[in-house]
């Protein structure tokens, strides 16, 4: 390493090297060895060993891990020209039109999104995609595009698993170059939970764009168009990708009773979308309650209104939706979004492999070879075995999704969740409550962050015993959670047909509400000024250089990206850990190969665990390519 910097520094390389060099070069010896990085590596698999990681609640004995098989591919297979390769070629506005044209159904593929979000609780590592994207995209060229970005990827990437978002999207953009990728943005709200500037969300848009995203899919917790036509314009001004603008499905268009959302509410915010320029609209049925009569319904009419094509989202909770997939397709909608079989159903999406099997023979048929496409499922089944502290415990369909509405990625969610405030009994207590609040609340949008909204009232009111009469009778008396006022400050933007002004007055007490852009109300961010603060502030020296995406990633989440920061200048990356070992940690005479560094790999070898002292310090007992590593590790038991 310190031969590298010699021959790395500019006065030597410049051949102006005198007596004194090396004593006056002291960056010489600024030797970032991979031995450091060895050692905080065998920390952090000590650490997880010891303590376990403090992400996994709990563990079971003795878990069946399969070993998941990559499905066999030459390296040198090419890479045929799929839907990327056409945008590029056409720029959005002719793909646009080039895809309304196409007669054979699209697919997009969910599994390292919206599948994974939505049953693991967005835990799904790169480390697993890396290994099957190029061989993937190689064997699936016909993929209209992979959702692999965004929605609450970005968070939990920092936030659990300790990666760096921008570098997932950079990876599978490599591994991906002839497929669109496709993210989820939640609008003003970016890919967090509040508003942000609009300047900060312009600047990730491009971003994005220039890491890696072509299909922006853009919706508003509301439905409100003042959130998501600033995205579009975003996305047509400064990128050369597609505004996927989103109308989030909610209620039956089918039911006479239910006036709020009917069919001409969505065929007239179909034509604001479409001429806030908006490339392809999508119907974003977030908690599957999309009906296959409704769709059919649905999709005809936007047929006849738009002209931009349709991409359907659907979540297969209520265990119907495969139907609600044949009658879009028989109705004319051009993508339908899917998850692999071995990371689809239930919350997540249809399953990809079944639909491609069962459109045979049909007239929009898009030829897809299943054979390969169930290799893929049974890899996700195997990777799958490795995250099952993050499974729900959903074992089967509910009609009740009907009734409370909840979406498909809250709905695993909530019940882990009302397990850790001892509700796990009243789950059903908490999706009724969940019904009531929404009926309270106006009937709004249960999307992020609006369904946290609704779920966290829910679970208020359920672990106080408090039901919407004390609310409504006993309300100035309350103290409701923060996410509840407030959305009722306007801070999440205006519902469709505005508040319901009693509960509004209720929950916001004293404060006034505002009925413009929340994000009028943000200071815009000075790009250049704040990066160097940024650049200041996080100075330490990481074995990386951080650069403008992460002061992005910063801006979204400060706390979250201060912790993840701190976490690598502890541990070093942990990104090529496998994920066995980054959960539960190793095994006594268990052997990994780690890569630290391209073609720089570590053999790590757990030799043992000694006992802990009388200081609480456990001594865990390595081999690092061969020789031994001998750490101390706290036990916090
Ligand atoms: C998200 O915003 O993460 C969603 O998936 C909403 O459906
Ligand atoms: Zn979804």
């Amino acid at each position: 390493a310190f031969l590298d910097n010699i021959l790395k520094d500019s006065t030597f390389r410049e051949g102006k090297v005198t007596v004194n060099y090396i004593k006056n070069t002291p960056e010489l010896f600024n030797i970032k060895e991979p031995r450091n990085r060895a050692t905080k590596m065998v920390h952090f698999l000590g650490d997880i060993t010891v303590n376990g990681n403090p992400d996994v609640k709990h563990t079971i004995d003795n878990p069946k891990f399969l070993k998941p098989e990559v499905p066999k591919l030459s390296k040198s297979t090419p890479y045929q020209k799929g839907t990327k390769d056409l945008l590029t070629k056409l720029g959005p506005d002719e793909f646009a039109k080039w895809l309304s044209d196409e007669k054979k159904i699209h697919f997009t593929d969910t599994t390292m999104r919206d599948g994974h979000q939505s049953l693991l609780a967005t835990r799904m590592r790169t480390y697993d995609m890396q290994k099957v994207a190029e061989n993937f995209a190689k064997s699936h060229p016909e993929v209209f595009s992979m959702e692999v970005w965004g929605g609450a990827t970005f968070d939990v990437c920092m936030r659990f698993l300790k990666e760096n978002p921008w570098e997932r999207l950079k990876i599978l953009r490599k591994a991906m170059p002839n497929i669109l990728l496709q993210m989820l943005l939640r609008g003003s709200n970016g890919v967090g939970y509040t508003a942000y500037p609009d300047n900060l969300i312009e600047r990730f848009v491009t971003e994005s764009w220039n890491s890696g995203i072509d299909i922006f899919r853009i919706f508003d917790s509301q439905n409100w168009m003042k959130s998501i036509a600033p995205c579009i314009e975003y996305v047509r001004k400064n990128t050369g990708g597609l505004a996927e603008a989103s109308m989030c499905y909610t209620g039956d268009i089918m039911d006479p009773n239910r006036t709020k959302y009917t069919l001409s509410y969505y065929t007239q915010l179909a034509k604001d979308l479409e001429n806030a320029g908006a490339h392809v609209l999508a119907i974003k049925d977030m908690a599957g309650l999309l009906k296959p009569n409704a769709a059919k319904e649905l999709v005809s009419a936007l047929k006849s209104e738009v002209k931009i094509p349709i991409h359907l989202h659907t979540h297969d909770t209520s265990s119907m939706q495969a139907s609600t997939y044949l009658n879009a397709i028989e109705a004319g909608v051009d993508v339908v979004d899917v998850a692999l079989g071995g990371l689809s159903g239930l919350t997540s999406q249809p399953n990809f492999n079944s639909l491609v099997e069962v459109l045979k023979y049909h007239p929009r048929e898009n030829k897809l070879d299943v054979q390969k496409l169930n290799e893929y499922s049974i890899y996700w089944e195997q990777v799958r075995t490795y995250y099952y502290p993050f499974e729900s415990g959903l074992k089967s369909g509910t009609g009740e999704v009907y009734t409370h509405e909840i979406p498909g990625g809250q709905y695993s969610n909530l019940k882990p969740q009302a397990e850790s405030l001892g509700l796990a009994d009243r789950f059903h207590e908490i999706t009724d409550m969940y019904a009531q609040v929404n009926k309270l609340f106006g009937d709004i949008i249960k999307v992020t962050p609006s369904s946290k909204v609704v779920g966290d009232m829910a679970q208020y009111l359920v672990s106080n015993n408090l039901s919407i009469d004390d609310v409504l009778e006993d309300g100035e008396n309350l103290s409701f959670p923060q996410s509840v006022v407030s959305f009722f400050k306007g801070d999440l933007g205006q519902p469709v047909g505005g508040f319901p002004e009693k509960i509004q007055k209720i929950i916001l007490k004293d404060e006034k509400p505002y009925t413009d852009r929340p994000n009028a109300h943000l200071e815009p961010v000075d790009f250049e000024k704040e990066f160097k603060e940024f650049q200041n502030m996080f100075s330490a020296d990481m074995d990386r250089v951080l650069e403008f995406t992460d002061f992005l990633s910063y801006k979204l989440y400060p706390k979250v990206f201060t912790d993840a920061y701190n976490h690598h200048l502890k541990y070093g990356s942990v990104f090529n850990i496998p994920t066995k070992n980054f959960f539960y940690g190793m095994e006594p005479g268990e052997e990994i190969v780690v890569e630290l560094d391209r073609g720089k790999t570590l053999l790590i070898t757990l030799v043992s665990v000694g006992r802990t002292d009388d200081d609480g310090m456990a001594t865990v007992f390595f081999k690092v390519n061969g020789q031994t590593r001998n750490i101390q590790v706290r036990n916090e038991d």
